[in-house]
């Protein structure tokens, strides 16, 4: 790995200790066990991290409230410029952080770099946000009143996220909820550890230039049962969480059970609908981009193809033939396409899911597998692989964090599809492939797709920070970066100011003394 220059980047983001098994950290999470992360890419040790205590949990928290204090009181535009000077710190990171990313992670380099395209394109939206945290005005039924509202912050945020977009989604909340006025605990994936590492160091930076206090943004590690200390903690009121459903579902009730707000970004299930007046070689990028794109392993990856059965035979074989092209193997190398699974356990989920397929009556038509061999050490490399199935089958219904996509068939109507396409528990992202304007509508209306995210000629993945992002049903309904969307880091408050002598009632009630 070294030969990608691997070494040289983690020292560019003061993770000096590479591959001597050593701990990497500062005082914000040492005390407890070590966690070793073991990249996907070549099997090899990256570097250690200690874990946060009961105790140091606490130290964190009283970090936190104490930097909120100060911070709240900041104004947000000034919090703005903050963010605007991490941004310009990430663009000169952008490389080393990339390569991290693709190297703790396993995506390729050129989706590493796009990760933290993300982190930057945030950082801009955020800082002109800082000046437009609107609320509104309104008329009120009484003389001499003025009624409005105002956005305040919340407090402390508890960020959850995923390994498989590392650096991205901390991003995404932690940009908005600073220009908002709160402060940040982060848990990264305990998979990608030191990804958590590399970004506090920017940060650290960052806020210490400027006299701000770290604690801003705290970082804590280990598993669900640091997870569990934030989720039970009355003192952080909103817990963004992204993950499977299983786990969304255990953070919703928890932090449902002290009336705190959860923001869930759970599992997709994410289908593309082909209809016979669809563009094939547009199509044949987005379904083949969607399903083996991080190999498989994002929330919006695609899962389906919903072709109609007029043009199945020459879809399938568009597809088939482009996967024949597709190259496996090291992804900071960029002549591949598909790097490696995280690790032994997604590796045996996608094996179960090819065997399950097949039980339920479907037919592999393009075969995975698990690679050997030379490049292939860390055991954590597979083939992408297609099935034709049915969408009642369970495992279709479930969705496989792997390259492996289904083939199901409609007949008829666009609403067909969309029946199809909507029954599952999942909703996150949809797609349709049309030139023809009734069925784009339909598909887009009311009666069509039941997804947070739902595109026309585009695929399932690779979402603009600008929109909110999130889904419907079991994907847990937050939605987090654009639009609207920061106004989850905000309580909000109805102000009612009376510039008169007199005390009129609302509602016109009389009350007289
Ligand atoms: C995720 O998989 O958790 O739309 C997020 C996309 C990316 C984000 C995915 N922008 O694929």
């Amino acid at each position: 790995a070294s030969d990608f220059g691997i070494e040289k980047a983690l020292n560019q983001l003061g993770i000096s200790e590479f591959n001597k098994g050593t701990s990497t950290g500062s005082d914000w999470f040492s005390g407890g066990d070590e966690i070793s992360s073991y990249s996907p890419v070549d099997g090899l040790l990256i570097g250690k991290v200690t874990t946060t205590t009961k105790e140091n949990y606490e130290q964190v928290l009283e970090k936190a409230q104490v930097a909120f204090k100060e911070w709240r009181t900041v104004p947000a535009p000034q919090r703005g410029e903050i963010v605007r000077q991490f941004g310009e710190e990430l663009r000169k990171l952008k490389e080393p952080l990339g390569k991290l990313v693709s190297y703790e992670m396993g995506k390729s380099y050129q989706e590493g770099l796009g990760e933290v395209q993300e982190m930057i394109d945030i950082c801009d939206f955020a800082v002109g946000l800082s000046r437009q945290l609107h609320g509104l005005t309104m008329h009120s039924e009484r003389p001499g009143h003025r009624m409005y509202e105002q956005y305040h912050p919340l407090g402390i945020v508890g960020i959850i996220s995923a390994f498989n977009f590392p650096v991205a989604v901390w991003a995404w909340n932690t940009t908005l909820a600073w220009i908002c006025g709160d402060v940040c605990v982060w848990k990264p994936s305990e998979k990608t550890p030191l990804c958590g590492v590399a970004c506090q160091n920017i940060i650290a930076k960052v806020l210490e230039k400027n006299n701000v206090p770290e604690g801003i943004s705290c970082l804590v590690n280990g598993d669900y049962k640091v997870g569990e200390m934030m989720t039970t903690d009355k003192r952080i009121p909103l817990i963004s969480a992204t993950g499977s459903t299983r786990m969304g579902k255990i953070v919703g009730a928890t932090v449902g059970g002290r009336l705190g707000k959860s923001l869930l970004e759970l599992g997709g299930n994410n289908a593309i609908i082909v209809t016979p007046d669809a563009d094939i070689k547009m199509t044949v990028i987005g379904a083949v981009f969607g399903a083996v794109g991080t190999a498989g392993q994002r929330c919006t990856s695609t899962r389906r193809l919903i072709i109609h059965d007029s043009i199945y035979e020459g879809v399938k074989k568009a597809v088939v033939d482009a996967y024949a092209q597709l190259n496996i193997g090291n992804p900071l190398d960029e002549n591949n396409h598909v790097g490696p699974l995280i690790d032994k356990d997604a590796v045996k989920g996608y094996e179960d899911a090819l065997v399950k397929v097949v039980e339920e009556g479907g037919t592999m038509v393009v075969e995975g597998g698990v690679l050997s061999g030379d490049g292939y050490e860390s055991g954590c490399y597979v083939k992408p692989a297609i099935a034709e199935a049915e969408g009642s089958y369970k495992i279709v219904q479930h969705e496989t964090f792997a390259p492996v996509l289904y083939l199901l068939k409609y007949t008829g109507d666009v609403e067909n599809a969309i029946d199809i396409q909507n029954g599952v528990a999942q909703g996150l992202s949809s797609a349709i492939m049309t030139n023809n304007l009734r069925e784009a509508e339909r598909f887009l209306s009311v009666a069509g797709s039941d997804c947070g995210i739902a595109n026309v000629n585009i695929g399932t993945s690779g979402a603009e920070i600008g929109g909110a992002f999130g889904g419907e049903k079991d994907t847990g309904g937050g939605r987090e970066s654009g639009s609207d969307a920061w106004k989850i880091y905000m309580r909000r408050q109805t102000n009612t100011i009376n510039y008169t002598t007199e005390l009129p009632l609302a509602q016109g009630i009389k009350f007289d003394l």
